[in-house]
């Protein structure tokens, strides 16, 4: 059958540091292709929405698959599953992806018959069986599946990472791809989930706590299929144990690939490995992540992030030394004051890294959703964006926002604009020989994206759909209540009941 799957648009992020090929939902439609079944892709974070509207009539697929991993998009998604039941009644529409998981119900509620299912968790493995199971009424007992009329059990995890390799050559419009100065930039995956529980963070609720790893033959195979000349290891944790980092570098030089690579990885996961990461390092390492949070321990341990406020700055140190772009994020709470932004932004001035901030946003799906007792000021999908704030501000939030933007303007200041020339020119000029354009038009876009009023406006637009209003926990949430794949304990429980 004819299967389009599509991602929605671009949100905040994207316009200005990046903007990255839909990783999972290839996979996706490479485990859908080996079923059997036609398979297109459609990004609208590079193709405007007027196109799927085309597809949809010119091509009429017989099922539409959203990708859904970011709340923000959740209105989009929901407007576009009902312009599809409008145009084509019989199309079978099914969401999946990350933040759809923890939402499922609330989904469907708000699509009013217009989404048939939504599929929570991995979709390698399901995927292929709903398209099977339409019109079948025993749809909602597939793993993960979830319709209006029940849900199934908790979902299967893929056991081996290997099988369903992207289809990359799905995606069209692939020069769009970008992540700062790597300008094409591609996305690969060696290794899948955490094996950490920060309290902001839903990577670990959505796999269960599990970790799983390419062999280093995939992981080579797979690299090796990428045209462009620069990657995003999309890895939660890079290198967790550096002899995976090793063998599937092996692999690598063994088969001559050279690439430009960018990674996120811990402060404690460097320190411990350095040499994985200098050895990486020959082999195209260029730009890192590092999941820094905080610059004080009380905020380290509310995030429980388990490391020192000594460990973050030694791992800063290391990646110095390594000659490594650096980039690092802290969460800001909305409780800050004045004195604690200038806090931080005196800190960012002093150091070469390039320093983000985040707004503290309890998510569907992190711990914090079930316990921060602060209640939240908008249900807005739109504003769960970690760029805006949807916890009482201490300062007026006009003001928060002030403090906000001056804080990431130290990062524009020193990363972009006529700085960014200075620091990347060589990359730049490899980015504009190939016409790659994306980095160079973003330089100067700062202003016009990080807006006080834009970001003060956004809480007074009318709003369609609202998140479900949480149901606080008290004491330590539970299995169910936190993850969608049950972790390895769980699952063994529920196995061995009579
Ligand atoms: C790359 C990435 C991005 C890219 C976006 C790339 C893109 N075009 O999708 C960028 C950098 C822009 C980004 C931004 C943000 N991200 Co992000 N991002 C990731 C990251 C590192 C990798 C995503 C990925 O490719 N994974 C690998 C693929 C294989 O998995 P997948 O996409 O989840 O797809 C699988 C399933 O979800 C499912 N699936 C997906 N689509 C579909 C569709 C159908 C029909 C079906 C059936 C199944 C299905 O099947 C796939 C295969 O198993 C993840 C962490 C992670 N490891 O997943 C965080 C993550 C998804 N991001 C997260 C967050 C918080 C954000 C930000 C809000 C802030 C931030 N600081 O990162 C912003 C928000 C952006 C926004 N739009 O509002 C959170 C989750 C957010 C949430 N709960 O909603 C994650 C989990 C990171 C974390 N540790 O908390 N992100
Ligand atoms: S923030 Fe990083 S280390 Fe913490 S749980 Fe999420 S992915 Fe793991």
């Amino acid at each position: 059958m004819r299967v389009l799957l599509v991602h929605p648009s671009p949100l905040l992020y994207s316009e200005l540091y990046l903007r990255l090929e839909p990783l999972g939902l290839e996979r996706v439609a490479a485990a859908v292709r080996a079923a059997g079944h036609e398979v297109r892709l459609l990004d609208l974070q590079v193709f405007p929405q007027d196109e799927y509207l085309r597809e949809l009539a010119d091509w009429q697929p017989r099922a539409v698959g959203f990708s859904l991993n970011y709340l923000a998009n959740v209105p989009e998604v929901i407007d576009l599953a009902k312009a599809t039941r409008r145009r084509r009644p019989d199309t079978f529409v099914f969401v999946g992806g990350h933040s759809a998981s923890f939402i499922a119900e609330e989904l469907l509620a708000h699509g009013a018959g217009a989404i048939d299912c939504v599929v929570r968790g991995e979709g390698e493995v399901i995927a292929p069986r709903v398209l099977e199971a339409i019109g079948d009424r025993g749809l909602e007992r597939l793993p993960g599946v979830v319709t209006e009329r029940g849900a199934g059990p908790s979902p299967t995890l893929l056991d081996d990472l290997d099988l369903h390799p992207p289809a990359r050559d799905l995606s069209r419009r692939r020069h769009r791809y970008f992540l700062g100065v790597l300008d094409p930039c591609a996305s690969a995956e060696l290794t899948r989930g955490c094996p950490w529980d920060c309290s902001f963070c839903s990577a670990w609720t959505f796999y269960g706590r599990s970790y799983r790893k390419s062999s280093p033959e995939a992981a080579a195979e797979d690299l090796a299929r990428i045209r462009e000349p620069n990657v995003f290891l999309v890895d939660d944790v890079a290198f967790i144990h550096a002899e995976d980092g090793f063998a599937i570098g092996k692999e690598l030089e063994r088969r001559k690939i050279r690439k430009r690579y960018y990674l996120e990885t811990r402060c404690d996961v460097l320190l411990k490995n350095q040499d994985v990461f200098a050895y990486w390092r020959q082999l195209g390492l260029f730009y890192m992540f590092l999941g820094v949070e905080a610059l004080d321990a009380e905020a380290l341990k509310l995030h429980r992030k388990r490391v020192s406020t000594d460990a973050n700055m030694e791992a800063l140190e290391v990646a110095r030394r390594l000659g490594l772009a650096v980039a690092i994020n802290i969460i800001a709470d909305p409780g800050w004051d004045e004195a604690r932004f200038a806090a931080v932004r005196d800190w960012a001035l002093t150091v070469p890294e390039i320093v983000h901030l985040t707004v503290a946003t309890p998510y569907p799906g992190t711990e914090t959703w079930l316990t921060e007792p602060r209640e939240l000021t908008s249900h807005d999908y739109r504003l769960f964006d970690v760029q805006h704030a949807v916890l009482p501000t201490r300062l007026p939030l006009r003001q928060f926002y002030q403090q906000l933007l001056q804080t990431q303007a130290v990062l524009n200041r020193k990363h972009l604009g006529w700085g960014a020339l200075r620091r990347y020119g060589v990359p730049l000029v490899r980015a504009l020989a190939r016409g790659q354009t994306n980095y160079l038009r973003m330089l100067w876009k700062f202003s016009s994206i990080y807006n006080v009023e834009r970001q003060y406006a956004d809480h007074a637009k009318p709003v369609t759909y609202s998140l479900r209003p949480r149901r606080l926990v008290t004491g330590k949430p539970t299995a169910a209540q936190l993850f969608v794949h049950q972790p390895a304990s769980a699952r063994k429980a529920t196995a061995a009941a009579p």
